[in-house]
């Protein structure tokens, strides 16, 4: 069973559909889990009511994207499970160990008042992990040492208290196309970048997405054409478009001469791509109490399914 998080950050934008939570509705296996990781959004300052909105409208746009209900929750549902089993894995894990997380050193350098939860992080993050028995989590690059982390936690355990939990194997992501800034396509989308002009969200109205897009940086060349290297304004473009339409970038360079049509061409596509899951999440975001009852259902058997193994390392360790 493959575990896997989106943090709501920010509001879900066009990367995040196209390079994974697309991917996942149509290629996930039945019994794979996906939860909304509004914990790890906390560990920077952070509004939590704009935190709590966030959360609860990416719950939407899962389900709204097809990934079904019952494979879904929100992960501060399970604050008291995880926060049991995150003392249980800090007293585990050595200072030095979480000290030596790339992640921690990059996001940390420099900043006055650091949270000690973005030092600790990763030991929740082991915890999401172990509490649903994961045997498969999918990271980008960014993610794998953290979930090293989870494994040699997860042993140093099993072999000094008891067997409790599953090892995990990092695997590789079910992945869509990356999506870069239309703004500036040196980057990628996301969902946190402060200048809004060059994200197109989800939840975007047509318009907005059209004008986003109309708007988005190209280049001096006469015609599109897909070269990632030194044209990643107008390749971004031609990725879009092809993992929109199904087909490739140099596919979708052949068809268009100029960049006025291929911008109304891409525009059209995204716009039609995101039509059903902005529709469908808006109607579920219209009926707070169907959502919550949702929500709590998904929270429920997230909760059952990690019980016995908070409950069995607590015993074991010395606790109660
Ligand atoms: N631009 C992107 N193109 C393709 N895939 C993307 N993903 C994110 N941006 C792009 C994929 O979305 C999934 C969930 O992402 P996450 O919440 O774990 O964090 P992230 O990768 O850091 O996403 P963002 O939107 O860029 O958020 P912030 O602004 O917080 O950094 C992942 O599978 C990711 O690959």
């Amino acid at each position: 069973m493959r575990l896997s998080g989106i943090t709501p950050s920010g509001h879900a934008q066009l990367g995040n559909h196209l390079g994974a939570i697309a991917r996942w509705a149509a290629d996930g296996a039945p019994e794979d889990l996906y939860f909304v990781s509004d914990l790890h959004a906390m560990t920077t300052t952070h509004n939590p009511a704009g935190l709590r909105g966030r959360a609860g409208e990416l719950l939407a746009v899962l389900i709204a994207s097809g990934i079904p209900a019952e494979r879904v929750f929100v992960q501060s549902d399970l604050a008291r499970e995880l926060g049991a089993l995150t003392w249980v894995l800090e007293c585990t894990c050595s200072y030095g160990e979480a000290a030596r997380m790339i992640q921690f050193k990059e996001k940390a350098g420099g900043q006055h008042g650091v949270r000690l939860s973005l030092l600790t992080y990763p030991v929740l993050m082991a915890a999401d992990i172990l509490l649903q028995g994961a045997d498969e989590v999918p990271v980008g690059q960014d993610q794998s040492q953290h979930v090293e982390l989870a494994r040699a936690l997860a042993r140093r355990f099993n072999s000094t208290y008891g067997e409790v939990f599953t090892i995990p194997e990092p695997v590789l992501p079910v992945t869509g196309a990356r999506v870069r800034d239309l703004a500036d396509p040196t980057r990628k989308m996301s969902k946190s970048t402060r200048d809004s002009a060059g994200v197109v969200f989800v939840l975007d109205e047509p318009t907005l997405i059209r004008r986003k897009i109309r708007r988005a940086v190209t280049d001096a060349q006469p015609a599109p054409a897909y070269d990632p290297e030194t044209r990643p304004g107008v390749s971004n473009l031609l990725e879009i478009l092809g993992a929109c339409t199904g087909t490739t970038p140099q596919e979708v360079a052949a068809e268009y001469t100029s960049y006025g049509a291929l911008k109304e061409a891409v525009a059209a596509a995204v716009i039609e791509t995101l039509r059903p899951v902005r529709e469908h999440t808006l109607a579920l975001l219209s009926d707070p109490a169907e959502l919550d009852r949702v929500r709590k259902a998904g929270a429920v058997r997230a909760a059952e399914r990690g019980e016995h193994r908070v409950n069995a390392a607590l015993r074991l360790i010395g606790a109660g």
